[in-house]
């Protein structure tokens, strides 16, 4: 082994166990029944606590009930099956989301869904029993597109901020509380959604990598070390509407003219070699009165940074804040910023990761530690439960949008990674429950 690398600590003799290969076939199957459910031309859209979210979770929890496990719907509308086992060992936890973007893909948060469902299936036909209950989790909630804030079934399991319920509120103007009645939920029980971290050992989520790391490496398989976080503001910006021909250029409050600055030096600061990582995006804008002939009086737009780095992203936010103020107060524009939602990074732990690497190495995967770009249910899971996350490659790093594209081969490859880590992770916490 070469001199530089820590040798890895002692770890448990794990039962070696055969496990049957995950079948493509079968994977590409139930990816393609979820696709149904809001599926179309321009991509899948299967918004939190909708309807469509709610008949993918049907669909998904019928399939776990069919392999003998007991599914539940909690108080946040997360769905979570179980597979039993004796005693009344800490679970060990899978699955993420199958909430999607508008126009998103078929396979961000579907995959790790279908991956668990698929690994169940692994366990069940080499009759391997766990030594502890396994459950599969479908989170409601993970994308932030319909309310802004992402991860919403996922935090209330550790109990993360639902103090905003009844203002968050999509485009319609439909809160969060109220979309959660309209599918049969209360939310004023999301309280009883809270996870006893006592009862969970570790959970582990398949996802795509929406990145390119992965392809562009030729590696099937990404174990990922740290997960970007995430500020999220509206920025809303106030000018002075008039007439396009009889308003002379100097003296105007354009409004839009104060946002494609803001634009601008989201973009400035981010490529900025000091700020090298951290990513920033303007993906809302609206604009009033939004007449060919009116000088724009009104913008409101999102503004998404992620970094790795917490103090990065923080920076990051106060300098284009800080640029956006400075361009306002030249401009007579005014600017008022609302925080919709702020995610620090998370650093996923080493024990859970080296299993997987351990895992991914015992069935002959050659894998690459990875950052994610994207945030993740895991992300809030790891605050109470330690987690892991399992990439799988995305064509051209596409995702969020129709074309996001993963190969079933890919997806069961990571399966098998995924079916070996929960049966090694089971090991390996008996050996550490043995001598606690
Ligand atoms: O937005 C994200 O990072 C994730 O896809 N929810
Ligand atoms: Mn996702
Ligand atoms: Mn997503």
């Amino acid at each position: 082994m070469a001199a530089n690398v820590a040798p890895e600590p002692a770890t448990a003799v794990v039962e070696k166990v055969e496990l049957g290969r995950a079948d493509p076939a079968r994977i590409a199957a139930d990816l393609e029944a979820i696709a149904r459910i809001g599926g179309g031309e321009g991509g899948v859209t299967r918004p939190g606590y909708s309807a469509l979210e709610r008949q993918a979770h049907d669909l998904v929890g019928g399939w776990l009930a069919d392999l003998g496990l007991t599914v539940s719907r909690d108080a946040a509308g997360n769905t979570i099956a179980e597979l039993a086992a004796p005693g009344s060992k800490p679970a060990l936890g899978t699955g993420s989301h199958l909430d999607s973007v508008p126009g998103g893909g078929r396979f961000d948060g579907v995959v790790g869904v279908v991956g668990a469902v698929e690994a169940v299936r692994l366990l069940r036909e080499a009759d391997v029993a766990l030594g502890r209950p396994l459950r599969v989790v479908c989170f409601a909630a993970e994308e932030g597109a319909r309310f802004g804030q992402a991860c919403l079934g996922s935090r209330a399991v550790v109990g993360i901020g639902a103090s905003d319920i009844d203002e968050i509120c999509d485009e319609a103007g439909t809160t969060r509380a109220q979309a959660m009645r309209e599918v049969g939920l209360d939310p004023t029980d999301l309280d009883r959604a809270r996870w006893d971290p006592r009862d969970w050992a570790a959970f582990l989520e398949l996802h795509v990598e929406q990145g390119t790391v992965l392809e562009s490496q030729g590696v099937r398989v990404g174990v990922v070390d740290l997960v970007s976080g995430s500020t999220r503001l509206e920025i809303e910006l106030v000018g002075r509407a008039s007439h396009s021909g009889g308003t002379p250029m100097v003296g105007r409050s354009d409004a839009l003219s104060a946002a494609a600055e803001i634009v601008m030096a989201a973009e400035h600061v981010t490529t900025d070699p000091r700020h090298r990582g951290t990513r920033a995006t303007i993906g809302r804008l609206h604009v009033r009165p939004g007449n060919i002939t009116t000088i724009p009086g009104y913008v409101a737009c999102t503004l998404d940074v992620r970094d790795v780095d917490s103090d990065r992203q923080r920076l990051t936010v106060v300098e284009i804040l800080r640029r956006a103020a400075e361009a306002c107060a030249r401009r007579g524009v005014s600017m008022r910023v609302r925080l919709i939602g702020d995610t620090s990074p998370a650093v996923l732990p080493i024990w859970v990761r080296r299993v997987v690497t351990r895992a991914a190495r015992d069935i002959g995967v050659e894998y690459r530690v990875v950052t994610s770009g994207a945030s993740h249910d895991s992300q809030s899971v790891n605050t109470a439960v330690p987690a892991g996350i399992i990439f799988v490659p995305s064509r051209a790093g596409l995702s969020h949008v129709a074309e996001e594209w993963t190969d079933a081969a890919d997806v069961a490859v990571g399966t098998d990674v995924l079916a070996r880590s929960l049966v090694e992770l089971d090991g390996e916490l008996a050996a550490i429950e043995r001598i606690r």
